[in-house]
């Protein structure tokens, strides 16, 4: 096989591999609105958000609507008038897993209208989602005018928030207007972007020095985190408001990735990045001339850690300075002349005594 088809099959598998989709899923119960046929009444577990919408074919006007289901034996219809009587037949579902605000959802639909006399014409279905029942908060998607046979409708959406109920609405353009809106077969599941998650999981990065061990940091947003894993940690814990996964001591820079899952399987991750570094020895001056204009007057340890522990003392032992967490900021432009002494304790324990001169 010559060189460039086997390039060519290795850039396209490359392709393939980075543009393959990758979905979750929230369920949607009783999709094809499977039920006992009779006007009025919605099959469960869907609710009446505005009344009535019935479970059809229920043989309501037998002489027309004869319209089988699409898929099964029944199927949900929703009359509307439109204004100024503003009449719409609306059924809710809540969702066993909420929608995820600002990722894109896709489901399927089965859609037609009946024709009832010849008075019926169009009409459209709409997808609201919201946090009850009767909650339209926002208009997912619209569909284009429906035919008198079943036709499958692909909605794509993106929701602002996690909304927890979906709602179906009809909808007929113009004014005094009738329809009667037939939905049936929907997708047993909606298909979330496989990228989108309802929590957010946050690690820390930090540097350590080579021999000292840390506490990974970690926390996550939102409330709907189950479980939390760390990859490069044997540890399988669970959720709690501030995420504590032990100790580690890294010897070589290494990175931990932190997994959050939601109530719904959705994850989120982050890396926590450890930088190891070699210590650099302690330099403590022994003699310093204070020039204070240049800012030449501190009492600088080149290589001091966080929580060390600094005394001063003047030759009579009398403590100038002190301090549990040095910054190298004691100024010593006010000190005679003189010999002065330290004691420092260092976060990993050691200790250092030692004497520097003050000249002028
Ligand atoms: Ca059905």
């Amino acid at each position: 096989m010559p060189k460039q088809f086997l390039l060519l099959i290795f850039i396209s598998l490359i392709f393939f591999i980075r543009t393959e989709k990758c979905f979750a899923q929230i369920e949607i119960q009783n999709p094809s609105f499977e039920g006992t046929a009779q006007p009025d009444v919605v099959p469960y577990p869907w609710q009446i958000c505005s009344p009535s919408p019935d479970t059809d074919p229920c043989n309501l006007f037998p002489q027309t609507f004869n319209l089988p289901a699409s898929d099964g034996d029944t199927y949900c219809g929703m009359g509307v008038y439109s204004p100024p009587n503003n009449y719409y037949e609306e059924v809710s579902q809540k969702l066993i897993c909420s929608l995820v605000k600002g990722a894109v959802h896709q489901l399927n639909i089965d859609l037609a209208y009946i024709q009832l006399n010849g008075t019926f014409t169009g009409g459209q279905l709409r997808i609201y989602g919201g946090f009850d029942v009767y909650d339209k908060a926002q208009l997912l998607w619209q569909s284009s005018v429906l035919n008198t046979f079943w036709q499958t409708y692909n909605a794509e959406f993106i929701p602002n928030e996690n909304y927890n109920y979906i709602i179906l609405s009809p909808y007929i353009a113009g004014q005094y207007q009738f329809s009667y809106i037939a939905a049936d077969n929907m997708s047993p599941t909606i298909q979330v972007d496989g990228n989108a998650h309802r929590v957010l999981a946050q690690a820390s990065s930090i540097n350590i020095y080579n021999g000292e061990c840390i506490q990974l940091s970690a926390h996550v947003l939102g409330t709907d985190a189950v479980n939390a894993t760390w990859s490069s940690i044997p540890l399988g814990w669970f959720y709690s408001t501030v995420l504590n996964p032990g100790t580690v001591c890294p010897t070589q820079d290494m990175k931990y990735i932190l997994t959050i899952t939601d109530t719904c399987g959705l994850t989120s991750t982050d890396t926590a990045a450890v930088k190891v570094e070699e210590r650099i020895p302690y330099i403590i001056p022994s003699i310093l001339r204070p020039i204070t204009v240049t800012g030449e007057d501190k009492f600088y340890i080149s290589g001091l850690s966080v929580n060390s522990e600094l005394s001063i003392y003047n030759i009579l032992g009398q403590q100038l300075f002190h301090s549990s967490d040095y910054k190298n900021d004691f100024s010593v432009s006010q000190l005679p002349a003189s010999l002065y002494f330290y004691q420092l304790k260092t976060s990993d324990e050691n200790n250092y005594e030692g004497k520097f001169e003050v000249v002028r």
